[in-house]
């Protein structure tokens, strides 16, 4: 796609930002945002366009962990080293983000995007459809101050009785969240994307591997931007596209294509459960004890609401699996940086 000049606010970037870059960006650095992340390489974009970057071993070695590395979305301070490359100094802070815990024998959070206005939580209604994964998702946004919005994709595979039992199935487990179901091969639903797109905004898709992320920007692009996949017999995804990189459309809104996640894991940090599940901890206030944790406590005002029929059962149980999890994660975190605490004062010990 050509890259043009436009005007930083038709980017993203509002005077929130303009006074963080004002603070933190020196006199030889320029404001520009951080439009894809490939392996330790950066596509940066300013007014004038858009380059390859690197992150300066000054800066890395300043960054104390993965979480400040940038991530696309993020705005840097950003000095031109010529007319092809550039080096990113300094990250801004983030008004909303999207992580989650990486694979792998380590939990460790890690950055999906930043500065994102809406997440479009993409779930196929064919194979794919899971209502546990979409609160998972939902509380990954609200945990980043990122609004959620449901899409389902694939409609031209199933039913207009088995897409209502979907909606209704998302209905029952409690998530009030606005739906949208779309097919991109027939274009129904797309222009319901189409109506709530809006300039200058930041939209991040996110979703299993093979849902048709990629497809989706490329239906609103009316080009082939993005590279697309197929899916297995199973109905998985092959994991096309492998780097997260933001795409500005012609009408102006911006979105920000992800590979798909295998698993989302849990999140390390209760404030989002807790926040997203409101409902539960509204009732909370009403159980006899304060430390109650809604399990099998006697006067427990949770236990009487599922009892009652006015809280789902489905809900509450994954309110009750991500709360362990969570609070497994903070465990493990906490020995990691008690270990890690003892090997560096070993180190210095040696040195
Ligand atoms: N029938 C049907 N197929 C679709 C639809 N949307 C996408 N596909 C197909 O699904 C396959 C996967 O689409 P992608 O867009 O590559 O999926 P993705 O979510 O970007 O996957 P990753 O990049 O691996 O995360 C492709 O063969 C698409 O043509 C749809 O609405 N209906
Ligand atoms: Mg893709
Ligand atoms: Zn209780």
């Amino acid at each position: 796609m050509e890259i043009s000049p436009m005007e930083l606010s038709k980017l993203g970037l509002d005077p929130w930002f303009q006074n963080q870059a004002d603070e933190l960006c020196l006199p030889d650095q320029r404001i520009a945002r951080i439009t894809a992340v490939d392996r330790g390489w950066y596509m940066v974009r300013n007014e004038e366009g858009e380059v390859p970057a690197r992150a300066t071993g000054r800066f890395l070695n300043a960054t104390g962990s993965t979480m400040d590395m940038p991530c696309v979305g993020d705005w840097g301070c950003v000095h031109y080293d010529s007319e092809e490359s550039a080096s990113i100094h300094a990250v801004l802070p983030r008004k909303s983000f999207l992580h989650r815990k990486s694979a792998g024998k380590n939990i460790e959070l890690q950055m999906i995007a930043a500065n994102i206005d809406v997440a479009f939580i993409v779930q196929s209604c064919h194979y794919d459809f899971n209502v546990a994964r979409l609160e998972r998702y939902l509380v990954m946004a609200r945990e980043g101050h990122v609004e959620p919005l449901l899409v389902l994709t694939k409609t031209d595979l199933v039913t207009e009785d088995e897409l209502e039992q979907l909606t209704l199935q998302i209905r029952r487990g409690g998530i009030s969240t606005k739906i949208i179901a779309l097919s991109n091969v027939t274009g129904a639903g797309l222009d319901q994307i189409r109506e709530l797109m809006m300039p200058g905004k930041t939209y991040c898709l996110l979703g299993s591997s093979g849902v048709g992320k990629s497809t989706l920007i490329n239906k609103l692009t009316g080009e082939d931007t993005l590279k697309t996949g197929t899916v297995s017999d199973s109905g998985e995804g092959r994991h096309t596209t492998v780097r997260r990189q933001l795409i500005v459309l012609e009408q102006g809104a911006m979105f920000i294509d992800t590979p798909g996640m295998r698993e989302i894991g849990s999140f390390g940090v209760s404030g989002g459960i807790d926040e997203y599940f409101d409902d539960i901890q509204g009732l909370s206030l009403s159980c006899r004890f304060t430390n109650c944790s809604h399990i099998n406590e006697p006067g427990c005002a949770v236990l009487q609401a599922i009892e009652n029929g006015s809280l789902q059962p489905g809900h509450y149980g994954n309110y009750v699996k991500l709360r362990q999890e969570s609070e497994l994660n903070e465990t493990f975190s906490a020995e990691r940086r008690k270990k890690e605490k003892s090997s560096g004062k070993e180190k210095s010990k040696k040195n």
